[in-house]
C-alpha cells in the first residue's frame, strides 16, 4: 500500500520531497487541506477534526502509514489519531529543538513557528526536555504560510516579511534557526541570502523520511514496486496543480477531497 501524507496546504510536500528521495519504491498520497489553510491560528480543537477526517479517507484510500507533514496538525492531532489507531505507523513532525539545542555556538536558538505550534503543550514539553541550557527565542510568523501558499517563495513582499521576522533574533544572538513548520523549507533559499553564513538553519523532513523508512522496515512493509503518486486537495485542485511543478518536482494529478 501507499504512505499517506496530509497537511495544511502546501507545505507538507517539502516533506514528501524527503521521503520520495529517501524512499523512491513507496507510492505516495497527499492531501492538501487547503480548504481550510491557515492552521497556525486555528482551534486545536478544530484542527484534531480536520485530522480526524483526512486521516480516514487517506486509509480508506489503502495507506498504510500516515505522516502528518505539519508541525501545528502534530502538535494538535497526532495524540488523537495514536490512540484511534493504535497499530498504525503514525509519524508526526515536530520543531527539531534537539538537533538545534546541540549544534549551537553562541548558546541562542531561534524557532520559526506557527502560532498554534508555539503556544501547545507539545512543544512547551520539547523545549523542557531538550532546550533547559540554551536560550530559545520564538517567533511566531503570521501571514508567511499564506504567502507560500501563493507561491510567493521570492517576492519583494515575503523577503521584506521574512527580514522584520529573523532580524531581531539574528540581533539578539541567535546562530542556529529552526523551521518549525514544514512550508519554510521553500523559503530557504531567500533566508539563505539574508542571513550570515555562520546561521545554521534546521528543519526536520529528512529525519522524518529516515524515521518513515526505520517503521515500515520495522513492521516489513517497505515496497519495492513502481511507485505512483497521488494528490488531493480540499481547496481548489488546479491552483495545487499549478503549483507542483515548482514545489514538487515535476506535474500531478490533483483530485478535490472534502
Ligand atoms: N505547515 C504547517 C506546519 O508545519 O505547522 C502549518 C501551516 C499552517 O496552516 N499555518
Amino acid at each position: 500500500g501507499p504512505i499517506g501524507v496530509f497537511d495544511s496546504g502546501v507545505g507538507g510536500l517539502s516533506v514528501l520531497r524527503e521521503i520520495r528521495a529517501r524512499l523512491p519504491h513507496e507510492s505516495l498520497l497527499y492531501v492538501a487541506d487547503s480548504g481550510h489553510v491557515p492552521y497556525g491560528e486555528k482551534s486545536p480543537e478544530f484542527i484534531r477534526e480536520r485530522c480526524r477526517a483526512i486521516a480516514g479517507f487517506l486509509l480508506e484510500q489503502g495507506a498504510k502509514a500516515l505522516v502528518l507533514a505539519c508541525n501545528t496538525a502534530t502538535a494538535a492531532g497526532v495524540a488523537d489519531l495514536r490512540e484511534q489507531y493504535p497499530q498504525l505507523p503514525l509519524i508526526g513532525m515536530e520543531p527539531a529543538v534537539k538537533p538545534a539545542a546541540r549544534a549551537t555556538r553562541s548558546g541562542v536558538v531561534g524557532v520559526l513557528a506557527t502560532t498554534g505550534t508555539l503556544k501547545s503543550a507539545k512543544f512547551a514539553a520539547l523545549l523542557d526536555r531538550f532546550a533547559s541550557d540554551v536560550r530559545v527565542i520564538t517567533q511566531p510568523c503570521p501571514g508567511l504560510v499564506e504567502r507560500i501558499e501563493a507561491g510567493e517563495l521570492a517576492t519583494a513582499g515575503t523577503r521584506a516579511l521574512l527580514e522584520s521576522l529573523v532580524q531581531p533574533l539574528i540581533a539578539q544572538g541567535c546562530d542556529t534557526l529552526i523551521l518549525g513548520c514544514t512550508h519554510y523549507p521553500f523559503v530557504k533559499p531567500l533566508l539563505r541570502e539574508m542571513l550570515p553564513p555562520e546561521v545554521a538553519l534546521v528543519d526536520t523532513g529528512a529525519a522524518v523520511a529516515r524515521h518513515v523508512e526505520t517503521l515500515l522496515a520495522a513492521s516489513g512493509q517497505l515496497s519495492d514496486c513502481k511507485a505512483t503518486v497521488r494528490f488531493w486537495s480540499s481547496g481548489d485542485p488546479r491552483r495545487l496543480a499549478c503549483v507542483l511543478p515548482v514545489l514538487w518536482g515535476e506535474n500531478g494529478t490533483v483530485s478535490y477531497c472534502s
